[in-house]
């Protein structure tokens, strides 16, 4: 069977590496089509060689379709989701619009595949950091029981989209001729700078980011249990996100068990040869699909924990490969 399949948000910086996951996974398509704001009305994308026009998203433009896989922001998502469902399609959505909503399952397919199948017409994609956080924690709280989990994030640009690339290569430019930085995305300068400071700040003197990757992992582990400590930096990286982590668990740990387990992890590739000054590197791993784990090491500050470096392609796995994946869960599940 084919899948007439649309991605709202389609020129953007997900939207783009939608299209490319799906022809490069080969997705089943019977009719893809790019939909995005009137002022894109007209552009065209390239699908499997061939130029496909930019509709615009909005009542009726979903008639036709299977499948809808959203990444144009929460606004959209909030007024578009509904009616794309309305229209008789299945929403995968990347944006914060729904991930909390009960009625919502909120995947990631080598953690919670099982979840897709109590969908009402939207499945949420969670946050990026959150999804390759958990990637490479699931296997490691099946077996050891996680019961902490201490993380601090090191964000690339992209993760703001196109304006945060252009405004990470634009201050660079300007930083190296002595000109002016005027920040326009981020409230301070991004090049040669970190920022620890990601969405806006909550009631609890939290980031939302932070807040999300503790919601986030409750929902998937189905388990409230589980105490997160995050702290969310933005970093001049364009691709690819990287994260310290530090895990407490209930049964006695052990690196090489570790290693080992997650050498066999579905999604995950270790990356850890301190003598040769192996580890997973973000400039080196943009356009890749895994989690890539390193630096595993015992945390010899508590009885049972570990200590490790996450790094994933935020464009990739950190939002359209994981929401080209829930698509292919829907047909390994028999859904659509
Ligand atoms: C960032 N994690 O790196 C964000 C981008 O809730 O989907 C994704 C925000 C989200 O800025």
């Amino acid at each position: 069977k084919k899948y007439s399949v649309g991605v709202v948000g389609a020129m953007g910086a997900v939207g783009t590496e939608m299209l490319k996951t799906l022809e490069q996974r080969d997705f089943p398509i019977e009719k893809i089509k790019p939909l995005d704001i009137a002022e894109n009305r007209g552009k065209k994308v390239t699908y499997k060689g061939e130029e496909v026009e930019v509709e615009v998203a909005e009542k009726g433009a979903f008639k036709d379709l299977d499948i809808a896989l959203f990444s144009a922001g929460e606004g959209a998502s909030q007024n578009l989701a509904p009616v794309a469902v309305s229209e008789g399609c299945i929403v995968i959505d990347n944006s914060n619009a729904f991930r909390m909503d009960p009625k919502v399952p909120l995947v990631i397919p080598e953690v919670n595949p099982e979840d897709v199948t109590w969908h009402n017409g939207i499945i949420a994609n969670p946050n990026c950091s959150t999804i390759q956080m958990l990637v490479a924690l699931k296997p490691i709280h099946d077996k050891y029981t996680i019961k902490r989990i201490v993380v601090s994030t090191y964000q690339a640009v992209s993760g703001s989209g196109l304006p945060g690339i252009m405004e990470l290569e634009e201050q660079v430019k300007a930083y190296l001729e002595h000109k002016e930085i005027k920040p326009k995305v981020y409230p301070h300068q991004i090049a040669f700078n970190a920022l620890p400071h990601i969405d806006t700040f909550l009631d609890n003197a939290y980031t939302k980011e932070e807040m999300k990757m503790v919601n986030e992992t409750h929902k998937m582990f189905h388990n409230n249990d589980i105490k997160i400590s995050p702290t969310a930096v933005r970093v001049p990286v364009i691709r690819c996100h990287s994260e310290s982590i530090n895990v407490e668990t209930q049964k006695p740990i052990d690196a090489e068990d570790v290693r080992e387990l997650l050498n066999h992890a579905p999604g995950v590739k270790v990356l850890d040869d301190i003598s040769s000054n192996t580890y997973p590197l973000a400039a080196e791993l943009t356009g890749t699909d895994e989690v890539y784990v390193g630096r595993i090491r015992k945390d010899f500050s508590v009885e049972n924990g570990i200590n490790m470096w996450v790094v994933a392609d935020n464009l990739r796995k950190g939002a359209a490969l994981n929401a080209v994946q829930i698509a292919e869960t829907l047909i390994k599940y028999s859904i659509i």
